[in-house]
């Protein structure tokens, strides 16, 4: 009998397939989301030999701006000399983000881990000579941070990989190279997932094929296995938790419940000496409220050098954000997303209990703010980080009517915050508005 199980379920190994584990309640998805859902601030590392010569990530060979030749020399310039995971994890926690994402693999193939299934890693081909991957998930869980690793599913160097490069495909059809590449895959995915552990899992480069080829649900279950309370984003073919927008920051909310805008400080996601656009930490503070405003999250890139330190100008950007952060903590941490622009004309979130309605004030105001349709009575109107209280008052109210009148709040000009203000309304209950 026992034989006979055993053939059994090696049957079904072969076949590929894996008995997928109990189907997850919406209420047991809502808990193990909970962290990422509370912590609205990310940030993203893209770290890899690109930043030697300080070319585009990966793309750079595979559109052919440099031969990959040239772009793999890159590898003897990668020394991680003054990597210092500690102080990386101390300015990712000043700047108020709650988790990371580190690259572990970029679509060039070269693991930032010693891989034993493959010999393209930073350990065995570069004179960094070392795994950077632990040390850097221990220093962030030292600092109270959540550990996410990004990983390209897609591989432009394994030479079982059908495409080599926007020009070059290496075959079309071929099961048995195919296996091969999956396989490899699958290991390198159980080394990240059972040596680090991570509470995140980033991938990328999936768009190559469709989810059935790369096995997608069969590798989630998979995972979820190895790592029952991790968190994927949505680059699995679809099979992952939560939407990943890149770059575009969205206009109306996203439809889902989870989803988080991968944005670059200025216009790399490695490091380029030469990128100087770099967003103002004006403009990134009001993006990013606009995204917690819309339920989502911001997973902010940063892209350090060959050896290890972070440049300047993102030093100075992820301070000025911790700044904000710090001052303005309870209108982002564990907050939702807020009232629609109809109700006020800018980002808004709400406490978890409903009763506290933040307002970004994302300009100086020429009058009173206004804030309509609010059914609410409001018990106490302050400036977040400020202390101040503001005076308001209704206008327009009807004693026949159910309409409420609209709320006028004075905003002086001694407390506007010299990024972006945050008003706290302190309702008499649970929001509610008008209509309904
Ligand atoms: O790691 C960073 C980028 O290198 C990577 N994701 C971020 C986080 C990335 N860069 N570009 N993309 C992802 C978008 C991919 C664009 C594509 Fe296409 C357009 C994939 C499919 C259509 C053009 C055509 C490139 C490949 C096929």
């Amino acid at each position: 009998m026992k034989r006979i199980l055993l053939l059994f379920s090696a049957a079904w190994l072969f076949a590929g397939r894996v008995s997928a584990p109990a189907q997850e309640t919406g209420q047991e998805k809502e808990k193990r989301m909970q962290w990422f859902a509370e912590a609205k601030l990310g940030i993203f590392i893209h770290w890899g030999i690109y930043a030697v010569k300080g070319i585009d990530e990966s793309w750079s060979f595979y559109n052919g701006y440099i031969s990959y030749d040239d772009y793999m020399e890159q590898l003897s310039g990668f020394t991680a000399a003054r990597y210092d995971p500690d102080a990386w994890a101390r300015l990712i926690r000043e700047s108020g983000a709650r988790y990371a994402v580190l690259t572990t693999k970029h679509h060039d193939g070269v693991a930032l881990w010693d891989t034993g299934a493959g010999e393209l890693s930073v350990v065995k081909k570069t004179p960094a000579r070392r795994d950077l991957i632990d040390p850097f998930c221990r220093a962030l869980r030292n600092q109270g941070l959540k550990v996410g690793l990004y990983f390209s599913s897609l591989d432009w160097s394994h030479p079982d990989y059908p495409i080599f490069t926007s020009k070059e495909k290496r075959y079309a059809d071929d099961p048995v190279r195919w296996d091969r590449f999956l396989a490899f895959h699958r290991r390198q995915l159980e080394e990240l997932a059972t040596r680090f552990k991570p509470d995140l899992l980033w991938f990328d480069g999936d768009w190559d094929f469709p989810a059935e080829k790369w096995n997608a649900k069969a590798l989630r279950d998979q995972i979820l296995r190895w790592l029952p309370s991790v968190i994927l984003n949505s680059r699995l073919n679809g099979y992952g938790d939560y939407d990943t927008p890149e770059q575009g920051v969205p206009i109306l909310p996203p439809g889902s419940r989870y989803w988080e805008l991968c944005m670059t400080m200025n216009d790399s996601w490695g490091y380029q000496g030469n990128d100087r656009n770099y967003k103002s930490p004006n403009q990134i503070i009001r993006i990013f409220a606009d995204c917690i405003s819309m339920g989502g999250n911001l997973l902010l890139d940063i892209g350090p050098k060959a050896d290890g330190t972070i440049p300047e100008e993102q030093v100075q950007i992820l301070r000025a954000l911790g700044q904000w952060t710090r001052k303005h903590a309870e209108a982002i941490y564990g907050t939702q997303s807020g009232v629609s622009p109809y109700y006020f004309r800018g980002p808004t979130t709400l406490s978890k209990d409903r009763r506290t309605l933040y307002l970004f004030l994302d300009s100086r105001p020429v009058g009173p703010i206004v804030v309509k349709g609010l059914k609410n009575k409001v018990n106490r109107i302050r400036v977040v980080g400020d202390g101040t209280k503001l005076s308001y008052k209704v206008i327009g109210k009807q004693y026949w009517s159910e309409a409420p009148g609209l709320l006028y709040i004075d905003v002086p000009g001694d407390v506007l915050d010299r990024q972006v203000t945050v008003i706290a309304l302190l309702l008499d209950g649970p929001l509610d508005l008008f209509p309904k």
